[in-house]
């Protein structure tokens, strides 16, 4: 991530100071917040990180504009959050300093029709759900505003380091088989091994599981094996030794594994190998 020293505009309306900030001369201003207090912010520390969006999840850290200062709250600029989807999970999460003394609320506000009507500041416990943000809202069109307040002794100053945002958008994917062990047309494979294969993601027993096969090619003789699910790895372990120079074929059908979230395996897998020869 690129770090940017902007050029920061303050402006002050009643008691409230609105930070602006742009990174250079001719872009339009943007807004960064702002911080209502009675008494003057004692400094104002700058900009350095732009939003940082990671799909998925979706996580913003909205740490760019760093201030220390007496009491007050501080208000964020509305966040869009539509590109989060379809919510699994959310979270809040920060870093301070709280002087003996000193506190610290944080709290969210959010829109759910872009920011026509907002449901109102919900104060929110540190690593905690997002108020409004359970599983299963859509957020198609939806806004986020956070709000922090500080409160100070006259000689010491709490600080908030850092606050990140996370929402962890729904599993709409099916897994899929990412490689094999032995691979498809994989030669001089030990006849007392195990089979393996790796999937892009956790997997789970699913409705054909009982129909994943392991066949010997010439006569089609299905061969007996356990088997066990380690995260996003199913082991294939025949029970008995397979015999040398021989093709198999493992098979596994559609719908054969879930996700975590249910998803089912939209298309099969098969591969073949040949074992080792007896010489
Ligand atoms: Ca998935």
């Amino acid at each position: 991530m690129a770090l940017t020293i902007p050029i920061l505009r303050i402006r002050k309306i009643g008691t409230t100071y609105y930070f602006d900030y742009k990174a250079n001369n001719k872009d339009p201003w943007i807004n960064a917040g702002s911080h209502t207090t009675a008494g003057v912010p004692q400094s104002v520390g700058v900009i350095v990180k732009k939003w940082n969006y990671n799909y998925p999840p979706l996580n913003f850290d909205c740490d760019y504009i760093n201030l220390h200062y007496i009491n007050g709250s501080r208000t964020s600029p509305v966040i869009d959050i539509s590109p989060a989807g379809k919510v699994e999970s959310s979270r809040v999460l920060w870093n301070t300093d709280l002087p003996v003394g000193t506190g610290l609320t944080v709290e969210t506000n959010l829109s759910l029709d872009g920011g026509a009507t907002w449901q109102g500041w919900q104060q929110v416990p540190n690593r905690d759900e997002i108020p409004g943000l359970t599983s299963g809202t859509e957020l198609t069109n939806a806004r986020l505003m956070y709000k922090t307040t500080l409160s100070a002794t006259d000689t010491v100053t709490p600080q908030l380091h850092d606050l990140t945002i996370t929402i962890m958008p729904t599993d709409s994917t099916a897994p899929t088989v990412d490689s094999s062990n032995p691979i498809d047309g994989g030669l001089d494979v030990p006849i007392d091994g195990e089979i393996s294969v790796t999937f892009d993601e956790a997997i789970f027993e699913g409705l054909n599981f009982n129909e994943i096969t392991v066949t010997e090619n010439v006569y089609n003789t299905a061969i007996e094996y356990t088997y066990r699910i380690d995260a996003n790895v199913l082991e294939i372990a025949p029970t008995g030794n397979l015999d040398y120079s021989t093709g198999y074929t493992v098979h596994i059908p559609a719908a054969a594994v879930d996700d975590r979230s249910g998803n089912a395996s939209e298309t099969e897998c098969r591969f073949s190998f040949t074992t080792i020869s007896n010489t």
